[in-house]
């Protein structure tokens, strides 16, 4: 085995008691034992025609992100737990609502997400622990005036990270521990002006790795970013997290996949073939990977209605998503395809891009969309189309 020893000990361990087929060393060593992850089975894993039917039957979990309205509205909610069988929270499980001023938590939002899943039999991708944006004011004003020195911000990040993997030990299955490091540009790099690289330097990042694992040694600890996998057209941003993920590895930090997010824009060239190859690059040095935040914009008409005004996005939206699935498919390491919200009506595409929209898999109606119609053909076809089937459970 090329890679060292502790990364090979997380990774088994999360894979073992994922599949509850047995005790890891690690577990053994922890005292968690597979037992302890259970997911049950559920009756939409038996509608041959949901997205998260078809994908369990090739070991490949179909995940939205939800924010809250999708979880309290009925006929949203219907959609989350018929559909799909892992949710990310959008939002809830950021650090600005997560502890909103010093030592006072709500984690109201992240408390009724997992419970969905439990209620559904799926799985939950936690969100986001270690990223630059959506942090309290408190942390980012006392950073600033300096009334947070560098040593309190140390030990405020190390206690931020054993609060909230410990409060969700044995419920979550994929952790995004750090979240979009790496510069867009070639070549590419962590980002020096980054506000944790600023504050503390780069070993926050691996810190935060060994604290999750000791938090919750279950859990699959994944890196998470944008245009990782050749969308940026050079390669460049995917060279570079190949790169530093080996040496994370090689030192022995508990990294244990790449989570490419996928947010694509029919305006931009996309390549299905970069992107499977990229995928398949860091399934060599020994990590999985997932698709984490899929979704395909492109011009509309007006952000209510989100019609395209070029026709051939009509094409070019559900094609770059199947090409995106067909690429998961198509590597074995791949434990799930997430898509960020699976409605128009709240996807966060129309708020952050003007004139932009159409991203998602269902219409401002609820209606499904081709996208939502090429993945289903993609996951029916794909039976027999992946090197080998899985039998994880859920
Ligand atoms: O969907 C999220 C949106 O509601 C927030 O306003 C936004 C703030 O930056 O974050 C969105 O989610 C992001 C995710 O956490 C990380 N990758 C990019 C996503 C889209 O911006």
């Amino acid at each position: 085995m090329r890679r060292r020893s502790l990364l090979a000990m997380g990774a088994a361990g999360g894979t073992a008691a994922v599949l509850g087929t047995g005790t890891s060393a690690l577990a053994a060593t922890s005292g968690v034992t597979a037992d302890s992850r259970i997911w049950a089975k559920h009756d939409h894993d038996f509608d041959p025609t949901s997205l998260r039917a078809l994908g369990s039957r090739i070991g490949m979990h179909i995940g939205s992100a939800l924010i809250p309205q999708d979880i309290d509205t009925p006929s949203y909610a219907a959609i989350a737990a018929s559909q799909f069988n892992v949710y990310t929270p959008g939002n809830e499980m950021k650090w600005q609502v997560v502890e909103p001023e010093p030592g006072v938590y709500d984690w109201t939002g992240a408390d009724n997400l997992v419970h969905f899943a439990e209620q559904n039999g799926a799985r939950v991708r936690g969100h986001t622990l270690l990223w630059h944006n959506q942090l309290p004011t408190w942390l980012t004003t006392g950073v600033a005036n300096g009334s947070i020195t560098t040593s309190q911000l140390w030990g405020l990040l190390e206690q931020h990270v054993f609060i909230e993997v410990g409060r969700y030990r044995g419920r979550i299955w994929q952790w995004d521990v750090a979240n979009e490091f790496f510069l867009d540009a070639n070549p590419s790099g962590i980002d020096p002006n980054n506000f944790w690289i600023q504050a503390l330097g780069p070993t926050c990042i691996p810190k935060a790795y060994i604290w999750a694992h000791e938090a919750d040694p279950g859990a699959i600890l994944v890196y998470n970013d944008y245009n990782i996998a050749g969308e940026d057209g050079t390669n460049a941003k995917s060279d570079a997290v190949f790169a530093w993920a080996g040496q994370m590895l090689d030192q022995g930090v508990p990294l244990m996949a790449i989570g490419n997010q996928g947010h694509l824009d029919t305006q931009y060239g996309f390549s299905g073939q970069r992107f499977q190859a990229d995928l398949e690059r860091y399934t060599t040095l020994g990590l999985k990977v997932a698709i984490t935040e899929a979704d395909v914009r492109t011009f509309v008409n007006n952000a209510t209605d989100q019609v395209p005004t070029d026709n051939l996005a009509l094409f070019a939206q559900p094609f770059e998503f199947g090409q995106m699935i067909k690429a998961a498919i198509a590597v074995p390491e791949c434990l799930s395809f997430t898509v960020w919200g699976f409605t128009d009506a709240d996807s966060w595409v129309p708020g952050f891009f003007t004139g932009e929209g159409y991203a998602t898999l269902y219409d401002v109606n609820l209606n499904p969309k081709p996208a939502y119609y090429e993945l289903q053909q993609d996951l029916m076809e794909s039976a027999g189309v992946r090197h080998h089937v899985r039998t994880r459970n859920g």
